[in-house]
């Protein structure tokens, strides 16, 4: 045997060595939760409201042992992981399989491979998001460093819609009726709906930080259907990474995060001791908007309680268009040995092009449930997706 074959053999094991295996269980069921001084029954994961937070290490493996004991079938998608050559485990019912249905259990086998920072979890059936729901934090690998100062700590803050009422119900009579679904009753950072929604019971959450110390926030915007702003009075936020890939690095007071996205940002706590308000409010420039709430948070420094203002919350306006387009604008690729490099091919070597139209239409509506005759559809290559009415042929 060739030397150099040894030598290779060699350093694959030992790379193969450096990744980890995690085993994680998760028990999806019913329970109560109150809030707006109103308790909703939410299917969760493991009793708990966001669900448990996956860590582990850049490439590593992941085991999730899923038990249905609610009421219907669902799915989890790892939203962002690639899953190269293991696509039978990304998730989306009737995509890659078939719901889990109540009283089972299925295994997920998640294999990370350039993955790095800020991922999350979800249920992939109706809205079964809205409340399964979790973090996938991807630690750099043990050999590799941050491409920016090491943070002396880091916080998960999960955005979330809150509604009052069964979320299952709530798109299953906007699916029948043909309209979109209403809007959020309120939002949530965390699982705390904070002190601007009048209930005196509904708690507010609190992230505690050690004068000058850096924090790297890890955000995830898991509202159903809104896009949101995220401050915290008076300190700047340095935006490093989005959907678990670094980006060059670049200093804002607010970010705008879309449903689905991550974003990872460094907040270095140098003001003054005492309390600040971490806010967010949806974006929406539509015609339909959602309510214009403003759902707070605490940055805390030590043992220093006293100095909050809302009056001086910098949160751009819900239609401020640019706003939005400034903070997007920004956003960059940047060229780290912790990056997978990008090659783009040369315009000559593209023999194909292929168009994708992605579009809102209408159909008809003619059940007695209908409140018009026309309902809202949504189509790629006016190919409509259904569960019961396979595409003709692959987008
Ligand atoms: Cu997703």
């Amino acid at each position: 045997m060739a030397s150099w074959f040894v030598g290779v053999l060699f350093l694959s094991t030992l790379l193969l060595c450096s990744a980890d295996v995690h085993h994680y269980e998760f028990f999806v069921r019913e329970s109560n939760f109150t809030k707006l001084c109103n308790t909703t029954t939410l299917l969760v994961v493991n009793d708990s409201y966001p669900g448990p937070e996956i860590r582990v290490h850049k490439g590593d493996t992941v085991f999730v042992n899923v038990h249905n004991q609610g009421n219907y079938g669902f799915t989890i998608h790892w939203h962002g992981v690639k899953q190269p050559r293991n696509p039978w485990f990304d998730g989306p019912e009737f995509i890659t399989q078939c719901p889990i249905q109540p009283g089972t259990n299925f295994t997920y086998e998640i294999i990370l491979s350039d993955e790095i920072g800020t991922l999350w979890w979800h249920a992939h059936s109706d809205w079964t998001r809205g409340s399964v729901h979790g973090a996938f934090i991807i630690l750099p690998a043990e050999n590799e460093t941050y491409p920016f100062p090491t943070p002396y700590a880091d916080q998960t803050i999960i955005l979330e819609s809150w509604y009052n009422g069964d979320y299952k119900q709530i798109i299953d009579d906007a699916l029948a009726a043909g309209v979109a679904p209403r809007t959020a009753d309120a939002y949530a950072i965390n699982g705390h709906l904070g002190d601007t929604y009048g209930c005196p019971n509904d708690t507010i959450f609190l992230m505690e930080v050690h004068s000058e110390n850096i924090y790297l926030l890890r955000i995830i915007n898991a509202a159903m259907n809104e896009e949101q702003f995220f401050t915290i009075t008076n300190h700047t936020l340095i935006v490093v990474a989005q959907d678990a890939s670094y980006v060059r690095m670049f200093t804002t007071d607010y970010i705008m995060i879309s449903p689905g996205q991550t974003m990872d940002v460094l907040v270095i706590a140098d003001q003054n001791v005492g309390q600040y308000y971490m806010a967010i409010r949806p974006f929406s420039d539509s015609a339909a908007p959602p309510n214009d709430f403003i759902t707070t948070g605490v940055f805390q420094y030590t043992n220093n309680e006293g100095g909050l203002n809302a009056s001086l919350i910098p949160l751009p306006a819900m239609n401020d268009t640019d706003a939005m387009l400034n903070f997007i604008s920004q956003i960059r690729y940047t060229n780290v040995s912790q990056n997978p490099t990008i090659s783009v091919p040369a315009d000559t070597d593209i023999n194909r092009r292929v168009y994708i139209t992605i579009a809102t239409n209408t159909l008809p509506c003619n059940t007695s449930e209908c409140v018009s005759d026309t309902r809202f559809a949504a189509s790629l290559n006016n190919e409509q997706y259904h569960w019961c009415f396979h595409p003709r042929f692959s987008v």
